[in-house]
């Protein structure tokens, strides 16, 4: 892997963000996520690639937490990173994007805080012709019925990174479907699988931004 995009990743996982963050103490006044991605993207390396090394980065800080190497706090460091590196990287997933294939109504459910694959699946759908109603991170069922009701038509996608917050996804499911039977349901997230997301009464599931753009293309065209 080329050493620049090497470096993003390295910079997701020790958490360090630019070269006037701080942390981590052993890399202050050293380049940062911010920097390498600009250099990246002028050195025309392309955004998937830079992506890849992020969510590489993330894998590697994932287990070290899971090893009790790290704790929650650097897990944030390396939440902040991504969001820097993520900046960047907006504008290619969202340019030239006409907002007319149809509505995503998209959140992280209840209990649930992790947002970074969220958004990305946000900016990719969005790029790809989709108006996107975000809802954040935290939603509870009754929300998303009132966005529903907002945006008719609409289809849901809900995002879940917790092993016990896909029982929420499950009852999240279930109450749209009470209320609203015809609205189509998408759900991803790491803990998930095709097979829960059938269990749990979803309409698809995605392992990443661009399978959720084909489920909805795709849904939209049977519509
Ligand atoms: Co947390 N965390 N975390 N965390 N965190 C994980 C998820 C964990 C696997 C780490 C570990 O133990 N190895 C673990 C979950 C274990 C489990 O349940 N099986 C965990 C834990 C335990 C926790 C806390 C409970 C820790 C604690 O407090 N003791 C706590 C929970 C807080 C809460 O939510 N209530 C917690 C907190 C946090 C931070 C807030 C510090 C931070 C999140 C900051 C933020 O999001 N703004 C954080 C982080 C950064 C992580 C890891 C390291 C990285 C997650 C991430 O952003 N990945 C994560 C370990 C890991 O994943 N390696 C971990 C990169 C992102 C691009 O990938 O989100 O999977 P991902 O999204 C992908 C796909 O899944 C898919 O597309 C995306 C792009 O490819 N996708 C969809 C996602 N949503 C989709 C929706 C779709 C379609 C595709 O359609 C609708």
């Amino acid at each position: 892997m080329n050493a620049i995009v090497e470096n993003i990743g390295l910079c997701i996982e020790r958490g360090k963000v630019n070269k006037a963050s701080p942390y981590p103490p052993d890399l202050k006044d050293q380049e940062g996520a911010d920097e390498f991605t600009r250099q990246a993207l002028e050195s025309s390396i392309g955004p998937d690639l830079i992506l890849q090394a992020c969510n590489e980065g993330m894998r590697r800080i994932g287990e070290k937490f899971s090893r009790n190497e790290v704790y929650v706090p650097e897990l944030l460091m390396a939440a902040r990173a991504m969001n820097a590196v993520m900046a960047h990287l907006k504008p290619f997933f969202q340019s030239g994007s006409v907002k007319v294939r149809g509505t995503l109504v998209l959140g992280t459910v209840a209990g649930d805080l992790h947002d970074i694959g969220k958004n990305l699946v946000s900016m990719v759908v969005e790029g790809n012709g989709w108006q996107v109603i975000d809802l954040g991170v935290d939603v509870k069922p009754a929300k998303f019925l009132v966005a529903i009701q907002e945006h008719p038509g609409c289809i849901v996608g809900l995002s879940a990174l917790l092993t016990t917050t896909m029982t929420t996804m499950a009852r999240t499911i279930q109450e749209i479907k009470a209320q609203f039977p015809q609205t189509r349901v998408v759900v991803g997230g790491a803990p998930l699988t095709a097979d829960a997301a059938v269990r749990m009464g979803a309409d698809g599931y995605a392992s990443d931004p661009q399978g959720a753009v084909q489920l909805l293309d795709n849904f939209s065209t049977q519509a």
